[in-house]
């Protein structure tokens, strides 16, 4: 059975080779990627069963991201559209990180609407689901009167699945849009994870306590902060927090996603704060380290003995 979905938009990435600038490259290398996607596939990278739920293009770039999916061991759940296209990202190699262009509006995962989760094939992931992943990317893009969210909602309170978000803070998909939609779903999560930075500039806010005003009482907070260690606060008070492991950045696209992959996988396999919060550092650092946007998860038998170290000999 599906243990966890993830409802939002994948996208196919293009990108120079090296560091060639876009004005300068001639040939452009092709992936997939997408917050929630990224997570689906790292969630089946740790052998957990996960269905990636969502809209996509009538068209060969939605066949490329269902293919390359469906490939990894993620269980596909889509609508496809004919009269919108699937959306595309262009990375551009910058100092410290990329830059993002999308081509998303009008895509087809902007119409998702409450009648995606109400297909067979999902409402079956749904029922079987421990866990509901998405982020504010989603809110981000759907368009006016989507009842998606609020159909959403209703299925959780229903079915008890624990719903995560992941904050996602992209500022441009918010230059026209105010984002309470974005707080209403944050305050109604189960477990929200965002980064001290982008708490900051999202909420104006990024302490445990200053969060914990802001979205209330539901929400287990996973803070990853500034120094890289990440918090986990449960609305009784209890708190872990673990540092994170030390990596040479090649690129940062998609670290978030490796955490909450690394850190979901582990909730649901019932293991305690300390190792959720490190399984998430885990495959955070693996992406880190790569120039995708998701990146495979160290072997079983390594994440096993790196999760049962003790505190000093961690990071
Ligand atoms: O977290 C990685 C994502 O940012 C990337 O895969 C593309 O979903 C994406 C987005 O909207 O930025």
């Amino acid at each position: 059975d599906v243990r966890v979905v993830c409802l939002g938009e994948a996208m196919v990435v293009l990108r120079p080779e090296g560091d060639q600038s876009l004005a300068e490259a001639q040939t452009l290398s092709r992936s997939v990627g997408g917050a929630e996607a990224n997570v689906a596939r790292g969630l089946a990278a740790l052998g957990v069963r996960a269905a990636w739920v969502s809209r996509l293009g009538e068209d060969p770039f939605g066949d490329v991201v269902t293919d390359d999916l469906a490939v990894r061991g993620v269980e596909v759940e889509v609508q496809r559209d004919p009269d919108r296209p699937t959306g595309l990202y262009v990375k551009e190699p910058a100092p410290g990180g990329s830059r993002m262009h999308y081509y998303r509006t009008g895509s087809a995962a902007a119409a998702m609407d409450a009648d995606l989760l109400d297909r067979p094939g999902v409402a079956a992931a749904l029922a079987s689901a421990e866990v509901v992943h998405t982020s504010g990317i989603t809110v981000g893009i759907l368009e006016e009167g989507s009842a998606l969210v609020a159909r959403l909602l209703e299925l959780r309170d229903e079915l008890g699945f624990r719903l995560s978000v992941d904050l996602n803070w992209r500022p441009a998909l918010w230059t026209e849009r105010s984002i309470t939609p974005l707080l209403d779903l944050l305050r109604a999560a189960d477990i929200v994870l965002l980064g001290a930075d982008e708490a900051r500039a999202a909420l104006g806010v990024c302490t445990p306590d200053e969060l914990r005003e802001l979205l209330g009482e539901r929400p287990r907070l996973v803070i990853k902060a500034d120094s890289h260690a990440a918090g986990e606060h449960d609305p009784d008070g209890s708190a872990a927090h673990v540092p994170a492991l030390q990596v040479d950045i090649v690129e940062p696209v998609g670290a978030g996603d490796g955490f909450a992959a690394g850190y979901l996988a582990a909730l649901v396999d019932g293991v305690g704060a300390v190792g959720r919060l490190r399984q998430g550092h885990l495959v955070a650092a693996g992406v880190l380290a790569a120039t995708g946007d998701h990146a495979a998860p160290p072997a079983a038998g390594v994440r096993a003995r790196l999760l049962d170290c003790s505190g000093d000999d961690w990071a």
